[in-house]
C-alpha cells in the first residue's frame, strides 16, 4: 500500500495496512538549514527528499507560506486573501480598488483606496523570523482600527473574484505522487467571523470589537459569504482530495460559544458540499480543545490535523481517539516537545510511543504526526525511531493492551466547581453586577451615583468591584468564563477606576504591587500575556506591558527604570523558552536579580523549568499568576 492510499483510507475511516506516519517537517528544515546543523547526509536534501529517503509519507496540509510564485501570492496577508501553488484559485480586486504598497526593510505597508472610503495594513517579516523557520507574517498594523474601516473591508470582499488557477497545484499534486496526499489551501480561517479574528484585528482587541461593534462586524461577516461560497465552489471544482480549512482552534480564543454560533456552520457547509464531491475537510485544530471536544466530533470537518496532545495540552491522546475517532479521523497525536531532550528524556520518549500505539488502538482513523510540527531543536533520531516502531509495530489493526495513563487528564482539574462565591454586599451589588457583565458604560454612573449618596471609594472598589473581578478570575480559572468576559469585565474596571480616582487621592490604597511583564525574544504570542496582564490589572496590581519579541537588554532597562516588584516572562514556543534563562542571567549579571522577584509562564513552560532556570515562580494560567503575584509580593 502505498502512502496516499493509506492516508486516504484513515481518512475514509477504512483500515489501512499499517499506521500512516507524516510528520511535518518545514520548521524544523528552515531553522537547521539556515544554521548548517542538518542531519551529516541530508546537509544538501529539501525535506522532501529527507522524509522520502526514511520512509515517511509527506505531510502536504500546510502550505509554505514563505515559498511564493510572485509576490501577490502573500501581499495581501492582513486581509487573508492568499494564493499559492497549494491553492486551487487566483483572485482579483475590483478594479476600482486602487492598492499603493510601500516596502521598507521588510515592513509592507498597503493603502487600499475603495469609493466607499480606504484602510490600511502593515506586514512585517525580517531575516531574524526567516532563520528561525516562522513562516507566518506579523501583522503590526490591522485593518479594521475603527467602526468606518468596517464597510470599507466589506466592499473589497464583496467585489472580490477568484477564478480557476490550478496549474501549479496540479503539478505539485503530480510531484508528491504516491508519498502523500496533496490538501489544497481553502483558507487559514473556517468562516467569515474567523477570518476577522484572524486576520482584521489585534488578537486580544478582537474581543472588545465583537462585542462594541457588534452589528457592524456582522454585516462585514455576511458580505465575506460570498469570498467563502466562490472558495467553497473553487475547490469543489478542482482535482484535490484534501482541503484546508481553518487554523489555531483552542477553547480560549475559538471559544466554545463562539465555536459553535460563527464557526461551525461554516464548517459543516464546506464538509457537507465538498463531501458530497469526494473531497476531505481538514481543520488545524492545533490549541487547546477540551472545552471544543464535542463541538469539534460534531462539526462535520473529516479531519482534525495538528492534534496536540498531553502533556502540551489538558486532553490525552487516550481521550482524543475515544471521543473522536468514530466520527472524524486524527492526524497528529505526537506532542513536539517529546522529540526534545531537555523537555523529555529517552525513556520517557519510549513510554509514551509504547503507550500512544495502545492509545489509539486499533489505529482506524489515525494518521501519526509531529503535532503540529517538528520543532528546530528536535532530536532527529527519534523521528527516525518513530518511522521505526510504525513500520516494525504499526500494522493494524494495533492491539489496545492494558495501558495505565502517562498523564493523568487535567480534565477534573479544569472542570472544578466555582469554589468562591461572590459577596452580595446589597450596597454594591450594581457595581459588581456591572463588572461580571462587562458593562463599561453603566458602571461609571453607578459609581457616580454611589458616590453621591455617600459611599467611600475605597469601599466602592475592594468590597465591589474587585470582588466581582475575583469572581471572574475564578470563573475563568474554572471554565465557566471565557477570554472574553475577562477582558470586558477587566475593561469596566479600569473606566471605573477612572471615575472612582480623584476621590481615592489621600487614602491608603496602596496598589498591590506592580508588574511588568513581556514576551521573551523570538516569540510573538501575546494572548496569554495581555490576557495576564490583564487580570492582574483587574484586581489592583499596577502593570507594565514590555509588548512581543523582547531582548533581554531591553528586559534590563526597564527593569531599571520601572523599579517593578516583579518580573513577568512568557513563551510560547519551545525555541524561545531558554530567552527566560537568558533574562534571569542577564539580571543576575546586573546586579538586579534581588531587587526583583521573576515570574514565568507559558504553554511550554513548566514548575521544573521555572525552577531550573531560577525564576521565583510559575503559573500555569491568569488566575494562577494572579495567586503567585500576591505570594511573590508577601515574600517580599
Ligand atoms: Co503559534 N504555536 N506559532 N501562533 N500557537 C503554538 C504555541 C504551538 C504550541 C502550536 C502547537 O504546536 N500545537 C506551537 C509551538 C510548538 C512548540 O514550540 N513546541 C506554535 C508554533 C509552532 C508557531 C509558529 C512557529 C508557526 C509557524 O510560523 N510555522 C509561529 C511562531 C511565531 C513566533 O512567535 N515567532 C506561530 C504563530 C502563531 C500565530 C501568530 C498564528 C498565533 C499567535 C497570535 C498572537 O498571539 N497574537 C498562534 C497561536 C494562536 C497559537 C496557539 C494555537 C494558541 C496560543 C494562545 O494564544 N492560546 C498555540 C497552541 C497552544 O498553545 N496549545 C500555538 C490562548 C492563550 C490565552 O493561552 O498563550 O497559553 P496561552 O496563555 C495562558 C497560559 O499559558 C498562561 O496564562 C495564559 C492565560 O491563561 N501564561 C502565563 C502565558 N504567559 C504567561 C506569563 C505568566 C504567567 C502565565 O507570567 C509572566
Amino acid at each position: 500500500m502505498t502512502h496516499r492510499e493509506r492516508i486516504l483510507r484513515a481518512i475514509r475511516g477504512e483500515m489501512p495496512d499499517r499506521l500512516p506516519f507524516a510528520p511535518r517537517l518545514d520548521l524544523w528544515y528552515t531553522a537547521n538549514a539556515q544554521s548548517g546543523t542538518l542531519p551529516e547526509k541530508y546537509k544538501t536534501c529539501s525535506f522532501d527528499e529527507i522524509a522520502r529517503a526514511e520512509g515517511w509519507a509527506l505531510h502536504k496540509i500546510n502550505p509554505e507560506y514563505q515559498q511564493v510564485r510572485k509576490p501577490e501570492d502573500n501581499l495581501h496577508w492582513a486581509l487573508g486573501i492568499l494564493s499559492y501553488k497549494e491553492t486551487v484559485y487566483g483572485f482579483k480586486f475590483s478594479p476600482d480598488v486602487e492598492l499603493e504598497v510601500k516596502e521598507n526593510a521588510g515592513r509592507t505597508k498597503i493603502t487600499y483606496r475603495t469609493p466607499v472610503g480606504s484602510v490600511s495594513t502593515t506586514t512585517v517579516y525580517t531575516e531574524e523570523m526567516r532563520k528561525a523557520g516562522v513562516s507566518n507574517f506579523w501583522v503590526d498594523e490591522h485593518v479594521l482600527k475603527g467602526p468606518k474601516d468596517y464597510r470599507v473591508v466589506g466592499y473589497i470582499f464583496e467585489n472580490l473574484k477568484l477564478f480557476r488557477d490550478d496549474r501549479d497545484f496540479l503539478k505539485w499534486k503530480e510531484d508528491i505522487g504516491e508519498d502523500g496526499v496533496a490538501f489544497t489551501l481553502g483558507g487559514r480561517a473556517a468562516s467569515p467571523m474567523h477570518h476577522i479574528q484572524k486576520y482584521f484585528v489585534d488578537a486580544t482587541d478582537f474581543y472588545f470589537h465583537y462585542h462594541d461593534y457588534a452589528k457592524e462586524m456582522r454585516a462585514l461577516a455576511e458580505s465575506m459569504g460570498k469570498f467563502f461560497d466562490q472558495i467553497i465552489q473553487r475547490v469543489g471544482d478542482s482535482s484535490a482530495e484534501g482541503v484546508y480549512w481553518g487554523a489555531n482552534f483552542d477553547d480560549l480564543i475559538t471559544y466554545p460559544a463562539f465555536f459553535e454560533k460563527d464557526i461551525v456552520p461554516w464548517i459543516r457547509k464546506a464538509a457537507d458540499i465538498l463531501g458530497r464531491k469526494g473531497k476531505y475537510v481538514s481543520c488545524h485544530c492545533d490549541g487547546e480543545n477540551l472545552g471544543l471536544l464535542d463541538l469539534i466530533r460534531d462539526s462535520g470537518m473529516h479531519i482534525a490535523e495538528a492534534v496536540t496532545p498531553a502533556p502540551m495540552t489538558k486532553v490525552s491522546i487516550e481521550e482524543y481517539y475515544r471521543r473522536w475517532s468514530d466520527k472524524l479521523t486524527l492526524f497528529g497525536g505526537i506532542p513536539s516537545i517529546l522529540l526534545l531532550r531537555e523537555s523529555i528524556s529517552d525513556e520517557e520518549f519510549e513510554a509514551y510511543l509504547e503507550h500512544l500505539f495502545k492509545a489509539v488502538a486499533p489505529g482506524k482513523r489515525m494518521i501519526l504526526g509531529i503535532a503540529d510540527s517538528t520543532p528546530p531543536k528536535a532530536v532527529f533520531e527519534r523521528l527516525v525511531r518513530i518511522g521505526e516502531k510504525v513500520e516494525k509495530e504499526g500494522r493494524l489493526p494495533l492491539e489496545a493492551g492494558a495501558f495505565r495513563p502517562l498523564i493523568q487528564p487535567a480534565m477534573l482539574e479544569a472542570a472544578k466547581p466555582l469554589s468562591r462565591e461572590i459577596v452580595w454586599d446589597e450596597e454594591f451589588r450594581q457595581v459588581q453586577n456591572d463588572v461580571l457583565e462587562g458593562d463599561h458604560v453603566a458602571i461609571q454612573e453607578h459609581i457616580r451615583g454611589l458616590l453621591k449618596k455617600g459611599a467611600k471609594a475605597e469601599d466602592i472598589l475592594k468590597r465591589g468591584m474587585l470582588t466581582a473581578m475575583e469572581v471572574i478570575s475564578e470563573r475563568f480559572k474554572s471554565g465557566e468564563a471565557f477570554i472574553p468576559e475577562v477582558l470586558l469585565s477587566a475593561r469596566a474596571m479600569n473606566e471605573a477606576v477612572r471615575v472612582l480616582e480623584p476621590h481615592l487621592a489621600g487614602t491608603q490604597l496602596a496598589t498591590k504591587g506592580k508588574v511588568m511583564i513581556g514576551t521573551v525574544k523570538g516569540d510573538l504570542h501575546d494572548i496569554g500575556k495581555n490576557l495576564v496582564i490583564t487580570m492582574l490589572k483587574g484586581v489592583g496590581f499596577e502593570t507594565v506591558d514590555l509588548g512581543i519579541d523582547v531582548p533581554a537588554p531591553a528586559f534590563i532597562k526597564a527593569v531599571e527604570e520601572h523599579k517593578p516588584h516583579i518580573l513577568g516572562l512568557s513563551a510560547l514556543l519551545t525555541t524561545t523558552m531558554p530567552q527566560m534563562k537568558a533574562v534571569i542571567d542577564a539580571l543576575k549579571q546586573k546586579g538586579l536579580r534581588d531587587r526583583v522577584k521573576v515570574m514565568v509562564g507559558g504553554a511550554p513552560v513548566n514548575e521544573k523549568f521555572a525552577r531550573d532556570i531560577g525564576a521565583d515562580g510559575y503559573a500555569p494560567d491568569g488566575a494562577e499568576a494572579v495567586n503567585l503575584a500576591r505570594k511573590l509580593m508577601a515574600e517580599k
